[in-house]
Parts: C-alpha cells; structure tokens; sequence
C-alpha cells in the first residue's frame, strides 16, 4: 500500500524505464494524422447511432425498480457546455486541483511521460486541458475522442490553426461501448490521457475493465496519463454536486431533454429536481433526478409511472485513495505508475506504463 506524505506532492512507484520513451520522432506527422471535417462527421453519425441503439439499454434503466438513465445522456451540445461551466464553479474543485498538478509539476510529467507521442485525448470535450499540455508534452499527434463530435469539431478548427506542426484527429465515439480506434491511429508511442477524474464515472469493476482495455491497447512504449479525484470531507463533496448556482442541477437534468430527442419521450423538466450528494459508504458523489409529484412518462412503445419523490439515478462519481488506486492500475496490467497530488491532497494524477 502507497503511503502519501502530507508534505510530498508526488510518489513515485517506479521508475519508467527512460530508453522506452526515445520515441515517434520518426512518426511521420502529417500522413498519419486525418483531420477532415466529413471524416470526424461520419464518426459523429456513428456516435448518434450509438445513442440511438443504445435505446433498449435505456428503456430497460427507465423501467427497472430503480430507474436509472445512463451518463452518457448528459453529453449533448448543450450538456458539453453546462459541463464546462460546471468546471468554473467555485464548488467544482476537481479541474482546478488537476490545473494546478499539471502546472506544479509540469516538468516532471514531461520526463515521465516523453516527447513525440500519440496523444488519444479521451472525452476531449473543449480540448483545451490537453492543449494546455501542448507546449510540455510535445505530442507528435493529437486524437481527440468524445460522445459529442459536434462539440469537438470546433475545437478542433481552433486547434489546427494554433498547433499546425501537431496533427489532429477527431473521433466522435461512444466510449462507454468499448474504444475502438482506427487503424490511422499509429500503435507504437500512444499515450492515452483520461484527465479529470472521469474514471470515477465507471464502478471499481467496469473502471477496472476500461484500464485493462487501455492497457491492451497502450502496445508498444505506450502508457496513461490519468486524473482521479480522491476521498475528501462529505461537505466539500456534497457542495461540488450541487452547486448554489445550480449549474449542475441543469446539467442533470438536461439528460431528461436529450433522453427526449433520442427516445421521443415526453419527460417534462420541470417536475423534476436534481439531487446531488456524497455517498460516503459507497464512496461516490451521486446524481439523481426526483420528481416533484406523480408523473406519468410515455415513449413510442413504453411508458411508466413515477410517484413524487421517486428518482432515477444519473450519476456515480466514485473517489479513491491513492494507494486504492494505484492497485486498480496494477490489477489492470500496468508495470509500474507515478502519482502526483495537488497540495491539499484533493486530487492525483498518474503517470502508468503500459
Ligand atoms: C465528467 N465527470 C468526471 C464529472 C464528475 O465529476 O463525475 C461529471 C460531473 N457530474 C457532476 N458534475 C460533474
């Protein structure tokens, strides 16, 4: 078990072996990179068809004892953008804890990590976190992937014209049915980068899942550069998942609006409440919506019956130890990890090689 010391805001486990990272100087940039606008767009069809097909899971979470909605519904064009709000409230430490790690020890990360990798950006959203990261990290490449491909595509025209020595790919994809890349995406150098603690959105046994996927797919000299949120006071927890604006009541319950679109459904918003709260014997921030008074809600083929105050749950947002974590990643197949923490211990990131 890893031991943080309160003063010491990096642990290391193990050194990375440094001739692994000599790396991708030789990855010819530009042939290797697809950046055009109908590909990422056919990808984003595939993306909405992931929606679309994933109905049936999401009729059987509407009709189950404990009605549940999957978060990936959150992520529409307008849920991308209440969740970047949601990143400037003063409530959501998490991003700035993360900012403030890549800052304090951007350096360290860089040696760690290695210049000229294939950076697959996972839930990209804005791209600016990676971004951010450009100017340390030196990628040679830069792929980014998200349920929201139009959200994306913006970004990416910004992107192009800032970094035209880096190319950039976007994936408009589903990753909660597995990550599937094309074969565009060289398999030497890659560096999966999962920032921002969405790890916590799977349980200890999908996240496990997911990691051991990654791994697979890290190949040659590859590795994960992963940001989770650790264990805190339930106050500071609570306050994060339901913030005095209620940014992230409108970000909960714009999922009812999306599950509309895709199911055609007529769930009306304002019967609904957000509820958000640290859950502190599963160790997770949760989300549900509640209604507010019976409702009945209909879908083309389905329906269901909600009594006031019933929920259907949205959201898991588990936090970890670091020493917890650390053995997810080895039960998943990483040799060896670097952790680093902001200075109140709220928050780490991991260097793992694959
Ligand atoms: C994307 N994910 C890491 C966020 C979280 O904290 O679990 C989503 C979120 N839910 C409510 N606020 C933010």
């Amino acid at each position: 078990m890893l031991q943080l010391d309160e003063n010491k805001t990096a642990i290391e486990v193990a050194d990375p072996d440094r001739e692994n990272f000599e790396l991708a100087q030789e990855a010819p940039r530009h042939e290797q990179a697809r950046r055009t606008t109908d590909a990422l767009w056919l990808r984003n069809r595939q993306a909405i068809a992931a929606l679309w097909n994933g109905r049936e899971a999401l009729v059987a979470g509407l009709n189950a004892p404990q009605a549940a909605i999957p978060s990936k519904y959150f992520y529409d064009s307008l849920g991308s953008q209440l969740f970047d709000a949601i990143t400037r409230l003063p409530e959501y430490y998490l991003t700035r804890s993360e900012a403030a790690i890549f800052s304090r020890h951007a350096g360290d990360i860089a040696r760690a990590v290695g210049a000229g990798r294939t950076l697959i950006d996972l839930g990209a959203g804005n791209c600016a976190k990676a971004a951010s990261l450009f100017g340390a990290l030196k990628p040679a490449q830069y792929v980014a992937v998200d349920v929201s491909a139009d959200y994306l595509e913006i970004a990416l025209a910004r992107l192009r014209q800032q970094y035209p020595g880096i190319g950039m790919t976007g994936l408009g994809m589903d990753m909660s049915e597995g990550l599937a890349l094309p074969a565009s995406v060289p398999d030497g150098g890659r560096l999966f980068f999962y920032p921002g603690s969405s790890i916590g959105n799977f349980t200890p046994e999908d996240a496990a899942g997911f990691l051991s996927d990654l791994r697979r797919q890290c190949q040659r000299q590859g590795g994960l550069l992963i940001g989770v949120d650790l264990i805190k006071e339930k106050a500071l927890l609570d306050a994060a998942y339901d913030d005095a604006l209620g940014v992230t009541a409108a970000f909960n319950l714009n999922a009812l609006n999306n599950v509309n679109s895709v199911l055609g459904s007529n769930f009306d918003v304002r019967d609904w409440r957000h509820c958000g709260f640290f859950n502190q014997t599963m160790s997770r921030a949760e989300m549900h919506v509640e209604t507010r008074l019976a409702v009945d809600v209909q879908w083309p083929g389905g329906a269901r019956h909600f009594e006031a105050g019933e929920r259907i749950h949205t959201e898991n947002s588990y936090k970890y130890g670091v020493g917890e974590f650390g053995e997810l990643l080895r039960q998943s197949g990483f040799r060896n990890f670097k952790a680093w923490t902001d200075q109140r211990n709220w928050f780490a990131l991991f260097y793992a090689a694959g």
